[in-house]
Formats: structure tokens, sequence, C-alpha cells
């Protein structure tokens, strides 16, 4: 799916700014076509939770409405007119003039609908429909529950099976774009690089809408707009030498600028930017341009005040430049695909991500009995109860589709802390992992991330991941306040891990302690900013004797929203920053060992 900029052909109307919104109590029906019976606005996009003075509104499960006018200018009449959604959270229904035009699931990834046949001249109404239910069948999963109250009113619940706030609404950008009829409608780039010869044969597959063209042109240009290499044909290759490699932190982006021709004339342009490099896992190593990488940098989540999992662009600018002057150059975003916006600028950074399907919450026990766990045969109702593999399939299908050409992605997680433990998990995941490697032009590692209590003995799934990613908390959820101990255990664990599968990378993709800013202890309690800094000292010792250790992604990057809970202080505080992005006092001690740490060796 493209992404939609102005180029000499096409152009963006912007749909952000205050909609309508109205919650929907299911007593009287809505007619979309209407305009909706209510005064109150929500900006877009942002979710809406954090803009309502009203405890109501946000903890609000179920059904709510946004609703805007919109006026397509007379010159665009004759264009093809596509209605595009960043984000609906999580299942939306789309009028326009009260007639509905599209429907999606999954509040993560875009959508979008061509639109001519709907509009009307002048005013028209967009009226969505949207439902925060996550249940056994979403991604995120939730625990849905719902009950009548006194007048007979349907109550809905839905209790998180993770630990984020379920931020709801539109979250990120809603825009009209114009193509003409005949239009590019997807591009595939596939670089194929000889580190030897320093060149690039770059694989362009061409897809469009409408009626044919008669000749599909594509300049390659580099940064300062000179063409490097062309090629013709809807299927193509184009050769570029002495290539600059695009490299962690020193991004260097190409752009493939496709044409459609027809009568001579061009009808269509579209440009897509595209980094050059190759990942591949080999040896127990991670290669980034055939050098060995290692991460070092954070899970993240979309979460900022008043936004939620709004869109916050200043937010991530500010991020990415606090990771660089840390020394950091990756992070995985946890637990869902970020916005096109983040994973367009850390192609633009040089920002390596590890990217994840919202595939989190699948694991029906919670348990700490590691040792019940690892006993042979182990089986809990998950695999069973659980009816995801439909959405999970789609929101893998969404997520490579969406990111295809992005140089940052370096690899997918296909799920977060999934009960890999459990009998059955092999056959839930793996025609997952076949469908992302057969998904995936450009062919990029995969990996899931695994649980404390999925050891090398107990976790059912190794086989298919191409890197071991771990969460692991000894000193945190378990052994807390004993870094003595826990130093053991971690180093056991990881030899255990190196010593079973010599030749998979293995990285952290978790580790983190609780920690509330200016919290002090002369004894190293646990909260305080003086054992957050101990524990990730412990852990660091460990990782360095690790021989196939590529990387260290803690948690988290900042504090954040989840809900309500006794072992919760208005969210989690394991950030290495507040959510405000204050520095907590181990970021100091973090950027001295990140900045000697080299990326790559
Ligand atoms: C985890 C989860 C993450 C939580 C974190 C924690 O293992 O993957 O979503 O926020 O632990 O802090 O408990």
């Amino acid at each position: 799916m493209l992404y939609p900029i102005t180029t000499d052909s096409r152009t963006v109307l912007n749909l952000d700014g205050t909609w309508k919104f109205m919650i929907d109590h299911e007593t009287t029906p809505i007619d979309p076509g209407k305009p909706l019976p209510t005064e109150t606005v929500m900006a877009v996009p942002a979710s809406f939770n954090d803009q309502t003075a009203d405890a109501e509104v946000r903890e609000h499960s179920g059904f709510f409405w946004y609703q805007r006018h919109f006026t397509i200018p007379k010159t665009l009449k004759d264009q093809r007119l596509v209605l595009r959604f960043g984000s609906a959270t999580h299942e939306a229904w789309v009028y326009l003039n009260g007639e509905e035009i599209t429907h999606h699931k999954g509040g993560f990834t875009p959508f979008e609908v061509e639109i001519n046949d709907h509009l009307i001249d002048g005013d028209n109404l967009l009226a969505v429909r949207l439902s925060n239910i996550l249940d056994f069948t979403t991604l995120p999963v939730g625990n849905y529950s719902e009950e009548k109250d006194a007048d007979g009113h349907t109550v809905r619940k839905v209790d998180e099976n993770f630990d984020f706030y379920n931020y709801a609404g539109l979250n990120r950008p809603i825009k009209i774009y114009s193509t003409p009829r005949a239009h590019i409608d997807d591009i595939t780039v596939v670089p194929n690089v000889d580190l030897k010869k320093g060149t690039a044969d770059v694989h362009l597959e061409v897809k469009t809408g409408g009626e044919k063209f008669d000749e599909i042109r594509t300049t390659i240009l580099d940064e300062s707009g000179q063409s490097v290499a062309e090629a013709t044909g809807a299927d193509a290759h184009a050769l570029i030498s002495n290539v600059h490699l695009w490299q962690p932190l020193k991004a260097y982006l190409y752009t493939a600028k496709v044409v459609g021709v027809t009568n001579g004339e061009i009808v269509d342009v579209y440009e897509e930017p595209f980094g050059v490099r190759t990942v591949e896992v080999k040896a127990g190593k991670f290669l980034i341009n055939g050098q060995p990488f290692y991460f070092k940098g954070f899970g993240k989540h979309e979460d900022t005040y008043v936004n939620g999992k709004g869109l916050n662009e200043a937010v991530n600018v500010l991020d990415i430049n606090l990771m660089k002057k840390m020394g950091a150059n990756s992070f995985r975003t946890s637990h869902y695909p970020y916005s096109d916006e983040m994973i367009r600028l850390c192609d633009r950074e040089g920002i390596v991500v590890i990217e994840e399907t919202p595939a989190v919450g699948l694991m029906l026990s919670f348990t700490f009995n590691v040792s019940e766990v690892t006993k042979d045969g182990y089986q809990d109702d998950t695999w069973e109860k659980l009816k995801t593999a439909e959405a999970h399939k789609q929101v893998i299908r969404e997520m490579i589709d969406r990111d295809k050409n992005h140089a940052c992605v370096v690899m997918w997680s296909i799920a977060n802390e999934a009960a890999n433990y459990s009998q059955g998990a092999h056959e839930y995941f793996e025609p997952l992992f076949k469908e992302a490697r057969k998904l995936d032009p450009q062919k990029r590692p995969l990996t899931y991330v695994a649980i404390m209590w999925t050891s090398p003995k107990s976790d059912k799934c190794t086989d298919l991941v191409d890197v071991i990613a771990l969460n692991r908390y000894y000193g945190w959820y378990i052994d807390n306040g004993d870094l003595k101990i826990s130093e053991q255990k971690t180093r056991d664990e990881l030899k255990e891990w190196q010593a079973k599968y010599p030749d998979k990378p293995i990285m952290y993709t978790e580790y983190g302690a609780d920690t509330m800013p200016g919290l002090h202890s002369n004894y190293d309690e646990p909260w305080s900013e003086e054992y957050q800094e101990d524990y990730y000292r412990m852990n660091s010792k460990v990782f360095d004797e690790i021989p196939n250790f590529v990387g260290e992604q803690l948690w988290n990057f900042a504090d954040f929203q989840t809900k309500f809970g006794i072992n919760r202080v208005q969210g989690n505080k394991k950030g290495i920053f507040t959510r405000g992005r204050e520095p907590k006092a181990v970021v100091r001690y973090l950027s001295k060992r990140w900045n000697s740490i080299p990326d790559f060796g």
C-alpha cells in the first residue's frame, strides 16, 4: 500500500482536526446520514480517552461515533479519490452521506476506499462508527464480557490481556488523496546488493489500476535528485553502481520515481523512497550489510499525554533524538505496528526497527510457576480457547504490505509473549511463520518475543525463529531485589540457550525494573533510581559474556499508561524516561555504555 503523497499527478487533502464525537449507548439507533446528535468534539488524530474530562467516557468499552463534513474542490472531481485511514482502533464502519462504504477490523494498520461513486456536490458527511472491543478473536487479545443493567441496556467490558491502556479512536491521520483514473497502485522494491562489487540490482514490481498504461518507467534518484539508474516495465530491474548503502544511523535514501505513460504523456507519478541494505542471520550473528550488528535500544509504546496512542510527531522526533544521544540504534514496535509516519522517520534517521504485529495477550494461563510449564507435555487452554489465527494472518499481511519497502525494518516479530510453552503452540505458529516468509519480498528474518517461562526446554517453537528474542525480568518479577541470584539465573539461562542453539543469535527484547522518578535509597531498594541502575549494570555484565548475544533492547523507553491495577502506579514505570521524557538517573549509565559499544563488531 502506498503512502499518500502529493506529486505532479496527485494531491492529498487532510481530514485531521476536530470531529464530532459521541458514545453509542445502543439505546437509540444512530442515523449516519444525519448530523450526530451531540456537541462533543474530539481532535483527530488522537485517542479519545484522555481528551475528555468525563471518567465514564474515558473508560467506555463498546461503540462510539466520529463525524465531520468535507468538500471536494471541483478541480479534483474527475480524479480517482481515495479515503485513507492511517488507523481506526479497533474496528470501523465508515459511512459517506449515510451509506456504508467500507469496514475494517484491526486497529494498527491502514485501510482505504475509493469514494467517487458516493460523493455529492458540495458538502459531504463522513461518519465512522468505531468499536474498541477486544476479545478472543481479536489482536490484541482482550477478556470480553457483557451484562444488562437495570434498564436492560448492554454494559460491555474489556479487560486487557496485556499491559498497556486500550486507547482507541482515530489514532492516525485521515486523508483523501487523488490519483488519475489510470494509476500506480503499489510498488515493491527489492534491492539485491553485491557488497563486493558495490552494486545493487533493484527489482521493481509496479501494480497499476484503471486503464493500462502504454508504458511504466522508473528512474532511481540519489539524495541530490540525480538519476542513477533507469528501468522500464511493470516488472523491471535497475542497476545502481557505486551504491550508497543505508546504514544504521547513517541513512541514505534513494527514490524510485515511477511514472505511468500513455500516448507519450505522463499520466501518474509516484515517488517511493528506499534504502539499500542487506540483512542476514548467519552463524549466530545478525548481519546488516555483511557486518555483525549489535542492537542497542528499546521496547517502546505509542503513548503520550493527552494524545494517548494518537500520532504525536513531535514526540517521535524527540524520542529518536534522545535515542541517538544515548548511543542507541534501534527499537521494537512493541506491541503493534507503529504509524506510517514513524516508520518513514526511522528510514530517514537510520534507526533500526524490529516491527511487531499486534499479537499480544496470546496467553490465557498466567503463571510464574516455571517448573510447572517446563514439564513434558504441559498444556494450558490457550490454543484451544483463542480464535485469533485469522486475525493474525490478516495483520501479518497488512503489516508486510504496508512496510515491505522500508530499509529500517530488519526483522518482523510475529508475536509478543504467547503461550509458546504449551502444547498446540507449534501448530498455531507454523502457518503464520510460513505466511510471513512467503509474503515478505525482502525475506527478512523472523522472530517472536518469548516470555520468562519459555526456557530452552519449554519453548515449543524455537525452530521457527531466526533470532531468539527474550523478555526477562530476573531481579524484578522473579527474585525481586536480589541482584546476586538474578545475575546467576540470567547467566545460567543465557548459557543454556547458547549451548542448545549455537547458530541462532540471541537478544533481549525486554528487561527492566519499575522505578519511581525521584525515589532514592541507600539500600538499593526496588523502585528506587539506584536499583534501576544496578539492575541494568547486572544485566550488561552478563550480556558481555555470551558469544551469540546480538542485542539489548530494554523495557521501556518511557513510562506508559496501563489499565488500573495493584502493580501499576498511573501506568507502568519501567521507563528510563518518564512519560514526559525526563531522564531517570539510569540514562547516564546506559548512555555511557551504549556510546562505547560500536554498532557493528
Ligand atoms: C512484559 C510485556 C510488556 C509489559 C512488561 C512489564 O513482558 O511484554 O508488555 O509491559 O512485561 O512491565 O510487565
